[in-house]
């Protein structure tokens, strides 16, 4: 693929519902779209970086600095046969996983288009369809969070995830398990806690969930480890996991025994699907994460989800459940079982609605 001009676009969608977590509140998802021209043919990429740099160290101003200075003058007007060829090329980079995986993901939508294939198939993708789960931000009472959990399961969701911080934790579950049952429900506390809090995942220990998410350090593995040993229910990382050789060492100390995998927070899907291939090997079971994506996330998302290791429900949502108009056509809908069905048209298999994109758009730039 010869790189004829990239375009970066800087778009703030609004959220249809805040989404809080134990590190802030958004009312909107903002990020960067990555638009790749090449051989005649385009190709989409997100990077669901956001404004503050809470969930990781990115923002979509990090993300635009780096592709801009460093990454684009290397690939613009050069040829790039693969998109595994673009992640070697990118790999003496530090960080910057999220910058690097929206330009990545643009790649592999191209190949993908140009071989006339869904993306899913190019990657081995085995499932037709994904369970879908929805996750549920921390509200200001339990009664409210109660009532949106109703209206997900009413809909179909397969699966609760709710997000955890001190003072906003076990008395939520209880509550949650007493209104709905053994529905299958998870936690998430992005990073909240601290190895002195053990007793609050002793205490959540108790309510048979599928697995606690991310309650350390990012950079905390042997915290994890030590934690895990007190618990049977499993620990799952996100934050913690940067690269496959992360993933290796936490489940070779069993920091962890369930993985959450987001392509944009592992530098791109070549190295989510080398972490999805380890995780097979042991018999981990892993499952895909999101960052509120736009359509053109999702779209890829699905995609990443359809291997055969992604046995548990997704963070992967229809696109009304985050906002009034998405930004592709179709949007994203939940269909039959609570799951959602795998693009299957060539590429990413959905159009980007630029008109509307256009609308959102708060910064723009064109590279050739
Ligand atoms: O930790 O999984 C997370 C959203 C923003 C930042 C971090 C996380 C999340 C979610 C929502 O849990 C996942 C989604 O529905 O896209
Ligand atoms: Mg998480």
């Amino acid at each position: 693929m010869r790189i004829e001009a990239v375009e970066l676009r800087e778009i703030a969608l609004p959220l249809r519902f805040g989404f809080e977590t134990s590190f802030g509140r958004s009312e909107r998802h903002v990020c960067l779209l990555v638009r790749v021209l090449a051989d005649g043919l385009e190709g989409w990429g997100e990077v669901p970086a956001g404004d503050a740099p809470l969930y990781n160290e990115e923002t979509v101003g990090t993300a635009w600095h780096v592709l801009e200075a460093f990454i684009l003058p290397t690939v613009v007007g050069r040829v790039v046969p693969h998109p595994h060829d673009f992640a070697a090329h990118v790999a003496p980079i530090r960080r910057h996983h999220m910058a690097k995986a929206g330009l990545e993901a643009a790649l592999w939508d191209l190949l993908a288009r140009r071989e006339g294939r869904p993306r899913a198939a190019l990657l081995g993708g085995t499932r037709a369809r994904i369970a879908a789960g929805v996750s549920l931000g921390i509200e200001p009472e339990i009664d409210r969070l109660l009532e949106r959990i109703g209206s997900f399961l009413q809909i179909g969701y397969q699966r609760i995830k709710v997000k955890i911080k001190p003072g906003w934790d076990v008395a939520v579950v209880e509550r949650i398990r007493a209104a709905f049952g053994d529905i299958l429900l998870q936690v998430d506390a992005n990073s909240a806690y601290t190895p002195d809090d053990v007793d609050v995942f002793r205490a959540l220990d108790e309510f048979n969930l599928l697995l606690i998410e991310q309650p350390l350090a990012e950079d905390d593995l042997l915290d994890h480890a030590a934690l895990q040993a007190q618990l049977r229910t499993p620990l799952c990382l996100d934050e913690s996991i940067t690269s496959p050789a992360q993933a290796g060492k936490a489940l070779r100390i069993d920091a962890c025994r369930i993985i959450n995998i987001k392509a944009a927070r592992v530098s791109g899907l070549t190295a989510a699907v080398a972490i999805h291939d380890l995780c097979r090997e042991r018999d981990v079971p892993v499952w895909c994460g999101g960052l509120l994506e736009t359509g053109v996330g999702r779209a890829a998302n699905l995609a990443l989800a359809s291997l055969p290791n992604f046995t548990l429900p997704a963070d992967l949502s229809a696109s009304d459940r985050y906002f009034a108009e998405d930004i592709i056509e179709p949007p994203v809908r939940l269909g039959e079982g609570g799951t959602i069905a795998v693009p299957e048209g060539p590429g990413l298999g959905v159009a980007v609605r630029l008109d509307r994109v256009d609308a959102l758009t708060r910064r723009f730039a064109t590279f050739r």
